[in-house]
């Protein structure tokens, strides 16, 4: 019969020299180290926030900060006042002006601290990569924020690692808008094709995608002023009918998915609506617990 011979502690402590010993204890010590690593990381959520510039990928972010209590700290508010009374200086083309223009008395006093509201409404490009980590459930959700423009989507493939989902914003009220960086592109269509080299990426082979078709508010005051078939004459419903454009704009980027295994969640949002985004939070949180507890059972 063979033996078989184990080492225990004990029997090491004759087989090896002190110095010899104090290096295998140390590089046990740094294995089982990387082995907690490992699982800490397994265990936090990590969501990327992808999609074109203006989709509201930022606001969701502040979103997800006033939903979970953490407050804005207060030279970050005072940024958000400059960066507000930027954008009605310059008086931007963007959904947020007519907002801040409504309300120019309250902004015009000395004595003026924006509101959550506000903030939501601020705009600023984003640079580079935010990354936020907030503790929901006893697990790190880590939240990464990228520029959308196109200048800044090279910078995408650095947070490409460890990725639990990826939460893909559309602006949807943008079906009669054009780029700001060619004003020829359509927005739409240009939203399309990110989704597109994202959805049939290998790269996000196992990562789920849910998709956000957000301002939906804006969406709805469009649909009475403009006709989509001006811009997407294919479209064959009532241009009128909020869920006949809603479903079409939806078709536009489920037709582009080409695995029909690879499951695409979506949601209609309104990101500057805390109430909303609360709703669809807690259901997208929902979805990738769940995901994420199937994937470590498989392990
Ligand atoms: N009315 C409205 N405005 C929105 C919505 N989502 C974002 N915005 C505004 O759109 C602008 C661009 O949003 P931002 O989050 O900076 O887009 P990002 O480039 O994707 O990060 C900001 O002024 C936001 O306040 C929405 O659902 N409705
Ligand atoms: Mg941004």
């Amino acid at each position: 019969m063979a033996t078989v011979i184990r080492s225990c502690s004990c029997c090491l402590r004759f087989k090896f020299s002190p110095e010899e010993l104090e290096q295998r204890y140390k590089s046990q010590e740094i294995d089982r180290l990387i082995e907690k690593d490992k699982q800490s990381l397994r265990r936090q959520v990590k969501l990327l926030l992808l999609g074109a510039g203006e989709s509201g990928k930022s606001t969701f972010l502040k979103q997800m900060r006033i939903i979970h209590g953490i407050k804005f700290e207060p030279e970050l508010v005072k940024e958000y006042q400059h960066v507000i009374y930027q954008n009605i200086v310059k008086g931007m083309k963007s959904d947020s002006v007519q907002y801040f223009f409504n309300d120019l008395e309250r902004i015009a006093r000395t004595d003026y601290v924006p509101s959550h509201q506000d903030i939501l409404h601020a705009r600023k490009a984003t640079k580079g990569i935010t990354e936020f980590i907030i503790p929901i459930n006893n697990i790190p959700f880590h939240f990464v924020d990228v520029g959308g423009q196109r200048s800044q989507r090279q910078k995408w493939f650095q947070c490409f690692d460890c990725v639990t989902s990826i939460l893909f914003l559309v602006s949807s009220s943008e079906y009669d808008q054009v780029l700001l960086e060619d004003r020829r592109t359509n927005r739409l269509e240009e939203s399309q094709n990110i989704f597109d080299t994202i959805v049939n990426n290998l790269v996000f082979r196992g990562v789920s995608i849910i998709l956000f078709l957000n301002k939906t508010d804006l969406l709805v005051q469009k649909i009475h002023s403009g006709d989509i078939r001006t811009y997407f004459p294919q479209f064959s419903g009532d241009p009128r009918n909020l869920s006949d454009v809603q479903a079409f704009i939806l078709g536009m980027f489920t037709s582009v998915k080409r695995d029909p295994r690879k499951p695409l969640f979506h949601h209609f949002t309104t990101a500057v609506d805390t109430e909303n985004i609360k709703v669809v939070f807690n259901a997208v949180k929902d979805t990738i617990l769940h995901r994420n507890l199937e994937s470590l059972m498989l392990e």
